[in-house]
């Protein structure tokens, strides 16, 4: 299959690049660097959602799954961008979510609507909360005074969870799906898909001896698999060189490889190797061992746009180090994935106050600890955990939305490294190290 040696390139569209200088990135941007890409040697784009939506989570909360949010560009812009990226040889793959929709999505509007609304049962709604707690904090359950009842979200309370357990759920994503593959795209990244089902026992999750909530059913729950390989089935029926590629939220090296195979996801992201926060050799050569001894293919990458990136993180702005990481990136068997600006060696946009931070897990650690802490040291904290780190500006832009990502002065060695080593790549490799 095109992917099982290609390397892949991680877009995340605000930031990078901005074709009408309004500070925030767009179709028509991205247009403009497909020659660079090209010539860098990438195989395959992958878009961050584009979707209308209140960015809530930076478009992780999708309005509307069947058009583009206007800031960056029109359908028909984005159309052009699929047909200038096959032009000139390469793929392009889409980010979807369907754990959940934003609140303003039609369906959960029309869900609001009644307890006999035919969208009700498209969420999951009970009487009385339990105690489920969500990824972002606090309960995972919002009230509605007007029906008097819960609905659950994983996320922010405006992510609302798809019931999934609703057969109406399945053909509406499966409809979806079959507009974007009319589109043209070659593929699909399935945002926190091991996410989708919850225990409908709804009993409470056991809680740990330090008190924290362990996640027992409200993720991968017992059946998942059987959706997961008919929307699978769904994809490759239509085409079976159409990627997938799952988010499982776990650094699990035996979590994550329940969710590819054959009849599954194709691949899925290998956090038990990207979301490292130190580079232990030790660690990193067992992991390549049993990604390779598991017959299942695996990605490989350091950077993305919920990190602080590679060049601070793993490489502590030592450039050795960070050649050594390309080579690890790109000559080891498994799919490569890297993030838009890795390849210029950039650093971390560090936001020095509160003004000047987007992420929402930012803002929520700032205020837990600006009273007890102060300004100086809650900032300090906020940027610890700031997913905007990676997410700053490239420096293609004048202006921007977001400031700017630190640039380097081995710019140019750096990125000469990753052209040689991908060329290499497509040449003689991957390697299977066994
Ligand atoms: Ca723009
Ligand atoms: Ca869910």
């Amino acid at each position: 299959m095109w992917w099982e040696k290609a390397v892949f390139y991680e877009i995340y569209l605000p930031s990078f690049a901005d074709s009408n200088c309004d500070g925030i990135g767009d179709f028509n941007g991205i247009k403009e660097k497909l020659p660079y890409l090209k010539e860098l040697g990438i195989d395959a784009l992958w878009l961050t959602p584009f979707y209308p939506s209140p960015k809530v989570d930076n478009g992780y909360d999708v309005a509307d799954y069947c058009d583009v949010d206007s800031q960056y560009g029109s359908l028909q812009d984005l159309e052009d961008l699929i047909q200038a990226t096959k032009n000139l040889g390469m793929c392009i793959i889409i980010d979807v979510v369907f754990n959940h929709t934003s609140i303003k999505h039609p369906w959960f509007q029309a869900a609001l609507q009644s307890v006999e609304s035919k969208k009700r049962d498209w969420y999951v709604w009970r009487d009385k909360p339990n105690n489920w707690e969500s990824f972002f904090g606090g309960s995972a359950w919002e009230y509605d005074e007007e029906s008097q009842q819960y609905y659950y979200h994983s996320f922010a309370k405006e992510q609302a969870d798809l019931n999934w357990h609703h057969p109406a759920v399945k053909q509406s994503i499966f409809q979806i799906l079959d507009f974007w593959i009319e589109k043209g795209i070659d593929g699909f990244r399935f945002d926190v898909i091991n996410n989708l089902t919850v225990n409908t026992n709804f009993e409470d999750n056991p809680v740990d001896e330090n008190g924290r909530q362990i996640h027992q059913n409200d993720v991968n729950q017992k059946g998942i698999l059987t959706v997961l390989k008919e929307i699978n089935a769904h994809i490759k029926k239509r085409n079976t060189e159409l990627f997938t590629v799952a988010e499982i939220s776990s650094d699990d090296l035996q979590v994550i490889n329940q969710y590819v195979g054959s009849d599954l996801f194709d691949t899925a992201f290998n956090f038990n190797l990207g979301s490292q926060e130190k580079l232990n050799l030790n660690y990193f050569a067992r992991q390549y061992k049993a990604m390779n001894t598991t017959g299942k293919l695996p990605t490989l990458f350091f950077n993305s746009h919920d990190m602080s990136r590679s060049w601070e993180r793993l490489a502590k702005e030592n450039r050795d180090i960070y050649q050594l990481l390309i080579v690890l990136l790109t000559i080891n068997n498994g799919i490569t994935f890297l993030f838009q600006g890795e390849e210029l060696g950039l650093g971390d946009f560090v936001p020095s106050n509160l003004t000047e931070t987007r992420d929402i897990q930012a803002k929520n650690k700032y205020f837990e600890l600006l009273h007890t802490e102060g300004e100086v040291k809650a900032m300090a904290a906020a940027n610890l955990v700031n997913r905007d780190r990676s997410r700053g500006m490239l420096p293609f832009n004048m202006n921007g939305w977001i400031g700017p990502s630190k640039v380097n002065e081995s710019e140019k060695i750096i990125t000469a490294g990753y052209k040689a080593l991908i060329e290499l790549r497509h040449k003689e490799g991957p390697f299977l190290f066994s």
